[in-house]
């Protein structure tokens, strides 16, 4: 059960059709797999999506905080000595998603050396979420095409609207668009990435007041401080923190400061054991938490419903599992289905799920013919998609 190596392969698979939002846009899934060996021969692992324009982590930079920093700092610990393992990562700063899926398949090589589910081990509540799906910038109709396409595909009724443009009458004409299409039996809330300022995130959610919002997420930069605390004050929904509340202490900061209502969990920055932290803090203080998507694939999505089912406050409201779809590929053997606006925890030892390795021979970076890491698809498969700016 010790630790003997951890890799970081970086790997792009393009995607079918961007992701746009208003602090960048996504054409690729340019992730890097982590994988933690163990000396018993059980293999755990978890994916880090590099977000740069969020959190400043690219696909370079976790290889490198991966396999110069975490990696010689857990080498020879126990899989049981968590606790350890965090105190050594967290003499390093940032690098939340590194950090995270080092967190992560730790947990999945658990669970396999146990041959039990980690959403077992983690709380066992429910064996799946319900599912909520993230609509990206583009014009009311093609967004509310996609809205019921996926509603129509995969019976899903809950929809996260990006927001946050210029002029704002744009995402308020969405989320008409939306409400009157699809009726009163979908729920609806929106996600500004900080796109505007307090005052026009206010005009904004004034012109929606009649549209029945669930949230607003992130409709203004974190450090507009007094500003967020006046948009807390006046918005008839709850406001929730996501990049601006992404570790434990940040969140009692965000809350106890009176800039957020509700927290957006993403294992994806927080891997399993700071989740579980800011989880529980957000319980004790009686707020209610999303499980969010950081444009994930599906080993990330399944990370996402194997800790989100785990929980009774997790399963509250939907959690963000949808972004796969828009993907071209992706590496797991058997793929994540949703259906009936349902994920389910994937079943199995660890976190259930297996990588195809012929994928990810076909889309890893680093093969010895391949591009170096942090090169892009398109430098050697032509008319694969430009480059991920999120
Ligand atoms: C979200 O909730 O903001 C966009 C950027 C990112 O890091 O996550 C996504 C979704
Ligand atoms: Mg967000």
């Amino acid at each position: 059960m010790r630790i003997t190596r951890i890799e970081a392969v970086p790997y792009s698979i393009p995607y079918r059709k961007p992701l746009r939002f208003a602090s960048g846009e996504v054409h690729e899934a340019a992730h890097v797999l982590v994988r933690v060996h163990t000396g018993d021969g059980v293999v755990g692992v978890a994916d880090a999506p590099p977000r740069p324009f969020t959190y400043g982590e690219t696909q370079p930079s976790v290889v490198a905080a991966v396999c110069t920093l975490f990696e010689p700092a857990l080498i020879g610990l126990g899989l049981l000595e968590r606790e350890k393992m965090h105190a050594r990562m967290n003499r390093t700063v940032g690098n939340p998603a590194a950090r995270a899926a080092v967190d992560m398949a730790v947990w999945d090589a658990l669970g396999r050396h146990l041959g039990q589910n980690v959403s077992a081990l983690l709380g066992g509540f429910a064996d799946g979420m319900r599912v909520s799906h993230m609509l990206g910038f583009d014009t009311p109709e093609r967004m509310v095409e996609e809205a019921c396409r996926v509603r129509a595909e995969h019976g899903v009724t809950t929809f996260k609207v990006k927001v946050g443009r210029r002029p704002f009458s744009l995402d308020v004409a969405v989320c008409r668009a939306l409400r009157e299409e699809l009726g009163d039996g979908v729920d609806l809330y929106v996600d500004g990435n900080r796109g505007w300022t307090a005052e026009e995130s206010v005009r904004a959610l004034r012109a929606m007041a009649d549209l029945d919002l669930l949230f607003a997420e992130e409709l203004n930069p974190a450090d507009d401080v007094l500003g967020r605390r006046r948009l807390v004050r006046q918005s008839p929904v709850p406001v929730v923190a996501d990049e601006s509340a992404t570790r434990p202490g940040e969140v009692t900061r965000e809350l106890l400061g009176g800039s957020a209502d509700a927290i957006s969990i993403k294992t994806a920055r927080t891997g399993f054991t700071g989740s579980q932290r800011v989880l529980f803090e957000c319980e004790g203080l009686g707020v209610p938490v999303i499980i969010g998507n950081q444009i994930d694939g599906q080993l990330g999505t399944a990370c996402s419903v194997v800790f989100g089912a785990a929980y009774e406050a997790t399963t509250r409201h939907a959690g963000e599992l949808s972004n796969f779809l828009d993907m071209s590929d992706d590496l797991l053997t058997d793929p994540l289905v949703i259906s009936g606006g349902r994920l389910p925890v994937p079943a199995g030892p660890g976190l259930g799920v297996a990588i195809d390795e012929d994928k990810l021979a076909h889309y890893r970076l680093d093969s010895p013919t391949g591009p170096t890491p942090g090169a892009r698809p398109a430098d050697r498969r032509p008319g694969a998609a430009s480059p991920t700016t999120a």
